[in-house]
C-alpha cells in the first residue's frame, strides 16, 4: 500500500510534451487533451512523476528541456531515449503493425514479424529501467497502454521493488478467436498478470480477456463479480477492473458557451445556411472507419434526393503516424472518395463534403463541436472514443443527434441517447443519418439531455477516482490534500 509520502508516477509511450524542431533549433510544446489535463492536478499536488519517450530523440540537451518543461508543468518529466531502430521495430512495428491492428480486430493488416517482438520487450526493459531510477518508497506506478505491457514484469525483474504496479489499456482487447492468432499470445498475458490491477473501457474488453486466460494459461482462475474482479495464476492476484474513460464534462460545457466559440459556432453556420451539419472528426486512422462513413453519406443522398443541399458532412481528419505506409495509403483512399463523392453531387452553391486535412484549434473544434446538428462517429472499433463525449458536453442547445457504431467503447455507456450503428452496414448507417435529419427537436432533447448526464457523471475525474481506489484504495482528493 502507498504511505503518507507516495507519488504517483505515470509511464506512458510518450511524454505530455513534445520535443519539435523549430526553425534552426528545438522548442517544447506542452501536451493537450483530457488525460494531461486531469492528471496534471494529482502530479502536481503530491510531486510526481511522468515517463515517457519525448519523442525527438536527436535533440540535444534534451534533460534540460524536461527539467524546465517540469518545472513549469508542476511534476518530474523523464524522458526514455529510443534509437532510430527500437523507433521502428518497437513503434512503428510492434505497436502500430502488429498490436493496433490486432486488438481492433483487422488481423490481415498485421504484420507479424517475429524481430519486432525482441524490440518491444527491450524497450519495455528501457521503461522499467527508468521507472526504477525514478522511485522512492511508497510511490504507485501507473502504466498507459498497449505500448508498455511488458513494464511490469521488466521492472520486477530489474529488482524494482514491491510498488503497487497498475495498467490501463486505452484499446479494446480482442476476443480469443483474433488474439490467439498472435505468435506471443502466452508471453503477453503472463506479462499483463505482472501487474497488480488492469483496466478495461469495457466490460467487453475483460471478458475477451478473461476468455483469452481460459484459452492460452489454462491455470488462470477468475474470482469474484462487478467493476473488480480478480485473476489468480502462478501464486499472483491481479485485479481486473472496468473503468470507462470519461472527458473533462465541465470544461467541455463551460467553455462552449464562451463568446469565442459562439462566434466560431455562428460563423460555420453562416457559411452553411440553411442546412444541417454532420460533423465526422477522426485522426487519420482505418480503425476510424472513415471510408465506410463516406460510402453510407453518398448512399444516403442516392436514396434520400430530399438530403441534397440540405445537409453538409464536414469531416475533419486530423494527420497522424505518417511514416506508417497504411496511414498513407488510406489517405489516398479517403481523398479519392471526397473528390468522387463531390464531383457526383456538387451543385451550384452547394458542396456535399467539406474536407479538412490537419488539426483544428480547441476553439475551433468546440465551435464544430457546438454548431453541428448531427455527430456522425462511425468507427469499426474503437477503445472509448472520446470526441463522442465531447460533442455531447458541447451540444448545449441540446438540438442534436448523436450517431454511434456500436463498436466504440462509448456505445456501452450512450447506447440510451444515440442512434447506434453496425459501420460495415452501409444501408443502416445511410437510414440512421436520414432518421437523425427528420428527428423532432423533442426527441433531439430528450435524447442528448440523456447523453449528457451520462458525460457529466462519469467524466475523467470520476474515471481517475476509480482507478486510485481500485489500486491503492484511495480516493482523488486524497492525493490533492497535502500538496
Ligand atoms: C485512444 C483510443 C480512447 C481530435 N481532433 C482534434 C483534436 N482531437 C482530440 C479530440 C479527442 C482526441 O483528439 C481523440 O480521442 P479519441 O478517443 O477519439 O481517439 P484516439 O486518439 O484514438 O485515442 C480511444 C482514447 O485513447 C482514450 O482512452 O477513447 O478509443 O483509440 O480528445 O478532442 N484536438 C484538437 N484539434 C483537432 O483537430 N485540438
Amino acid at each position: 500500500m502507498m504511505g503518507a509520502e507516495g507519488r504517483l508516477v505515470v509511464v506512458s509511450n510518450r511524454l505530455p510534451v513534445a520535443v519539435e524542431r523549430e526553425g534552426d533549433g528545438w522548442s517544447v510544446r506542452p501536451g493537450s487533451g483530457g488525460l494531461v489535463t486531469a492528471m496534471a492536478p494529482i502530479l502536481r499536488g503530491r510531486g510526481g512523476v511522468w515517463i515517457g519517450w519525448p519523442g525527438a530523440s536527436g535533440a540535444p540537451e534534451i534533460g534540460r528541456f524536461l527539467r524546465q518543461a517540469g518545472a513549469e508543468a508542476g511534476y518530474d518529466l523523464r524522458g526514455v531515449p529510443l534509437t532510430a531502430e527500437e523507433e521502428r521495430h518497437f513503434y512503428i512495428g510492434f505497436c502500430n503493425e502488429i498490436l493496433w491492428p490486432l486488438f481492433h480486430d483487422l488481423l490481415d493488416r498485421c504484420n507479424m514479424d517475429p524481430i519486432y517482438w525482441e524490440t518491444y520487450r527491450a524497450v519495455n526493459g528501457k521503461y522499467a529501467g527508468v521507472l526504477r531510477e525514478s522511485m522512492s518508497p511508497g510511490d504507485m506506478i501507473w502504466v498507459h497502454d498497449y505500448h508498455l505491457m511488458a513494464v511490469a514484469r521488466e521492472f520486477r525483474e530489474q529488482g524494482g521493488g514491491e510498488h503497487p504496479l497498475s495498467f490501463f489499456l486505452h484499446i479494446p482487447f480482442p476476443p480469443p478467436d483474433i488474439f490467439l492468432k498472435l505468435p506471443w499470445r502466452a508471453p503477453i498475458l503472463e506479462d499483463l498478470l505482472r501487474y497488480d490491477l488492469i483496466g478495461f473501457q469495457t466490460e467487453r474488453d475483460r471478458r475477451n480477456f478473461t476468455h483469452c486466460l481460459h484459452a492460452v494459461l489454462r491455470a488462470a482462475a477468475i474470482r469474484g463479480k462487478g467493476r473488480v474482479i480478480s485473476a489468480e495464476h502462478g501464486g499472483r492476484t491481479t485485479r481486473l477492473g472496468v473503468f470507462p474513460i470519461g472527458i473533462d464534462y465541465d470544461y467541455f460545457d463551460r467553455e462552449s458557451r464562451t463568446d469565442e466559440v459562439a462566434s466560431r459556432a455562428w460563423e460555420i453556420h453562416s457559411n452553411l445556411p440553411k442546412r444541417q451539419i454532420i460533423l465526422g472528426v477522426d485522426r487519420l486512422d482505418y480503425t476510424k472507419g472513415i471510408p465506410h462513413r463516406l460510402q453510407a453519406f453518398r448512399a444516403a443522398l442516392l436514396k434520400h434526393p430530399e438530403l441534397i443541399q440540405r445537409v453538409t458532412l464536414v469531416q475533419i481528419v486530423v494527420p497522424s503516424r505518417e511514416d506508417v505506409p497504411e496511414y498513407r495509403a488510406l489517405k489516398t483512399e479517403i481523398d479519392r472518395l471526397v473528390g468522387e463523392i463531390n464531383g457526383q453531387f456538387t451543385q451550384h452553391g452547394w458542396v456535399p463534403i467539406q474536407y479538412m486535412f490537419r488539426s483544428l484549434t480547441r476553439d475551433q473544434l468546440l465551435g464544430y463541436y457546438r454548431t453541428a446538428e448531427i455527430a456522425l462517429i462511425t468507427p469499426l472499433k474503437d477503445g472509448m472514443n472520446l470526441v463522442a463525449k465531447e460533442y455531447c458536453a458541447c451540444s448545449i442547445e441540446e438540438n442534436a443527434v448523436l450517431i454511434l457504431s456500436e463498436f466504440a467503447g462509448a456505445a456501452a455507456q450512450l447506447g440510451g441517447g444515440a442512434l447506434l450503428v453496425n459501420p460495415y452496414d452501409r444501408e443502416a448507417a445511410a437510414d440512421a443519418i436520414v432518421r437523425a435529419f427528420h428527428m423532432s427537436p423533442e426527441e433531439r432533447r430528450t435524447r442528448m439531455r440523456r447523453l449528457r448526464r451520462a458525460c457529466q457523471k462519469q467524466d475523467i475525474f470520476w474515471w481517475i477516482d476509480a482507478i486510485l481506489r481500485a489500486a491503492v484504495a484511495k480516493e482523488l482528493h486524497e492525493f490533492l490534500a497535502d500538496g
